[in-house]
Formats: structure tokens, sequence, C-alpha cells
């Protein structure tokens, strides 16, 4: 853990340089720049675009989702845990050419959460903020309601961990690993899709595996 904390300050200054236009375009789709060569365990790679790893515990963690929506609500880990829970296996791909295979993951289908506070007719699309304060990702209402599109509680056979995004985090398994928000914190349903934050620096909106983004991996 050592290496983080400077390795905060490196992101941070890039954040900087990218805000001020100093990188070359081709840096610019490098994303999160040199904090993704810090290898976080299992072939991951650790990501923050902040530079940090925001905190809450099991018991201080609210999941709050609204929008468009008839019943607004703030889940805790406990109301999480109460739902059916979903288990899949797949591979984890980040766009820029790293993947895990055949991670375990748990958690609830991110559609039954969208039942649970029932998603008003003029609702097209979903949007997801992380409690890091800066993330931002979003689907449309139909790619959020696949049935492999999870709010995990669960990864690597082990409560989400703080490093990968816990004690909740998104994860999106047809789509390049920047669909899958950690430290998921928010969720609101909205009239059409507002571009997350990869997406405002160029990264295509949808983010199929193999389709997206002008690269040919295998899909998951
Ligand atoms: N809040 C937040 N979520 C994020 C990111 C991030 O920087 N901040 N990076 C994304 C990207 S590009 C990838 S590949 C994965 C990496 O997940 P990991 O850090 O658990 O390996 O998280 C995604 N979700
Ligand atoms: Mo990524």
């Amino acid at each position: 853990m050592l290496g983080l904390g400077a390795l905060g300050v490196v992101t941070g200054r890039r954040l900087l340089d990218l805000e001020q236009g100093l990188l070359a375009p081709v840096q610019l789709r490098d994303p999160t720049g040199l904090s993704g060569l810090v290898p976080a365990g299992a072939g991951f790679r650790f990501y923050s675009v902040t530079g940090g790893q925001p905190e809450r515990t099991s018991a201080d963690y609210r999941l709050r989702v609204g929008g468009l929506v008839s019943r607004a609500a703030s889940l805790s880990l406990a109301d999480l845990h109460d739902m059916p829970q979903q288990t899949i296996v797949r591979d984890f791909q980040c766009v820029t050419g790293w993947r895990v295979p055949k991670v375990r993951w748990s958690g609830v289908l991110l559609s039954d959460v969208l039942d649970r506070v029932g998603v008003a007719p003029a609702a097209r699309a979903v949007r997801f903020s992380s409690f890091d304060g800066t993330y931002t990702e979003s689907l449309t209402l139909d790619q959020a309601r696949r049935r492999d599109v999870l709010v995990a509680t669960r990864m690597l056979d082990a409560p989400v961990t703080r490093a990968h995004g816990g004690p909740v985090r998104l994860f999106v398994a047809p789509m390049y690993g920047y669909k899958s928000c950690k430290w998921l914190g928010g969720i609101e349903l909205t009239k059409q899709v507002v571009p997350g934050y990869w997406e405002d620096l160029g990264y295509d909106v949808d983010a199929w595996v193999g389709r997206s983004n002008g690269r040919g991996d295998d899909p998951t």
C-alpha cells in the first residue's frame, strides 16, 4: 500500500494535465494514466480517477436510488443482502487490453433494484455515480435490465474490497471495465443517457466488449 499515496499525487497531477489539455490525444485514451499500472491481485489493476480509495463501512453504506422512480430508496448493505442473490462467472476486460478470466461475481440484479423502486414510464436510461465524488457511468434502461448486470457485493469469492470499489460496485459483464462503476453510491433513472466520466473523454458510450472502441477483443 505504500506506493498508493505517491500514486495519488502522480494521478492527481496527471488529471490536472488532462484538464489543461497538456496530454496528447493518444494519452487521453489511456484510462486513469499511471494508476492502471498498479497490479491489484488476481490479474486486476487498480483504477481510481481520484487517485484515492473512498471508504464506507458496511454499517454506514447506503445506495441511493432515485430520479424517475415511484419510490426513491436508500438501501443499506443489509437491504441488498436480503434481496435475491445472483452469481455469475465472467471475464473482466479493461479497454486498455488486460483481461481477468472467469471472475466470480455475486450480488443483486440491477433489474431487481429497479423493480424495487418502480421505474417511471418516462425513464429510458440509468445513471450511476460513485461516492468517490467524481466518477459517473450510464446505461440505457434495456442494457440495465440485462441478466448479466449486477450490483455486486462479492467478487473473487469475498466481499468486494475497498480497492476494488467495495462495499458495493457495479459489474456490467458484456461491457468494458469502465462501465463497472466502483464505490457505487447512487443510481438515478433519467430520460436519456448521460455520458459518463471516460465517455466525456472520448470512449464509446456503448462499451460492448469486442464491438466498441474499435477493439477486436473476444466478447466476454
Ligand atoms: N469509481 C471508479 N470506478 C471505476 C474506475 C475508476 O477510476 N473510478 N475505473 C474503471 C475502469 S477503467 C476499470 S478497468 C475498472 C477497474 O476495476 P479494478 O480497479 O477493480 O481493477 O473500474 C472501473 N470503475
Ligand atoms: Mo478500464
